[in-house]
């Protein structure tokens, strides 16, 4: 089942094409969008859903009638379970300047990073003990493990819908065939021992709690 989901994922940002014979069964996926971003996007958010829809075996369920960029993460999570209550969805693509939440280390509140994980495990709970507003703990649910995958299609923020329509284009422009992933993405056949080997490695995100000044990541919080 978690392969299942994880490949699911990767398939929607455009990493793996899934083939005609395994689409009897589908999935419902949550897509998480702005009610204004949805209106300035929707014609290329509606050939994204019509190309994924059509390409892999997936039902998209789209909430776009809220301002979800100005709700509290509190909300968006009860859509979610909602969602995954109602419609029994699977993952859910996040579209846009969502909020999130934050962790942070309990032994000295230092090391502090992104909660993804708030809009996966949708029947646990996330404990704030020292009421900061940054989570400390967490009580996972009867129902082991995260419920959803959870793809973040999030451009920079200082000009979201130009970098989103960008972005969707290119998905188009992906799944017409008009471009591909380059050949230098194939590590494991440049390289037999690592082909060869039984663990692969996918880097499926980002984020990095650090601020060390000789890297560039921790930039990244103020694009995204
Ligand atoms: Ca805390
Ligand atoms: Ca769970």
């Amino acid at each position: 089942m978690w392969i299942r989901k994880f490949v699911i994922a990767l398939v929607l940002s455009g990493g793996l094409s899934w083939p005609m014979s395994l689409q009897a069964e589908k999935d419902a996926v949550a897509v998480i969008i702005d009610r204004s971003v949805y209106q300035q996007v929707e014609q290329e958010f509606e050939t994204y859903r019509k190309d994924v829809e059509r390409r892999f075996p997936v039902e998209l369920v789209v909430s776009k009638e809220r301002e979800w960029e100005d709700a509290d993460p509190l909300e968006i999570r009860r859509e979610l379970q909602r969602m995954h209550r109602e419609n029994g969805i699977v993952g859910a693509v996040l579209v846009g300047q969502i909020p999130y939440t934050f962790w942070e280390r309990k032994v000295d509140s230092y090391f502090t990073g992104i909660n993804t994980l708030y809009y996966q495990e949708l029947d646990g709970e996330f404990i704030d003990r020292d009421s900061d507003g940054r989570f400390d703990e967490i009580e996972w649910g009867p129902n082991e493990g995260p419920e959803l995958w959870v793809f973040w299609m999030r451009p920079p923020k200082k000009d979201n819908i130009r970098y989103l329509r960008l972005f969707l284009r290119k998905c188009h422009r992906y799944y017409s065939g008009r471009i591909r992933a380059p050949y230098r993405a194939m590590l494991y056949a440049r390289y037999p021992s690592l082909g060869n080997s039984p663990m692969k490695r996918f880097i499926a995100g980002r984020d990095c709690p650090h601020s060390c000044i000789y890297c560039f990541n921790h930039l990244y919080h103020r694009m995204y």
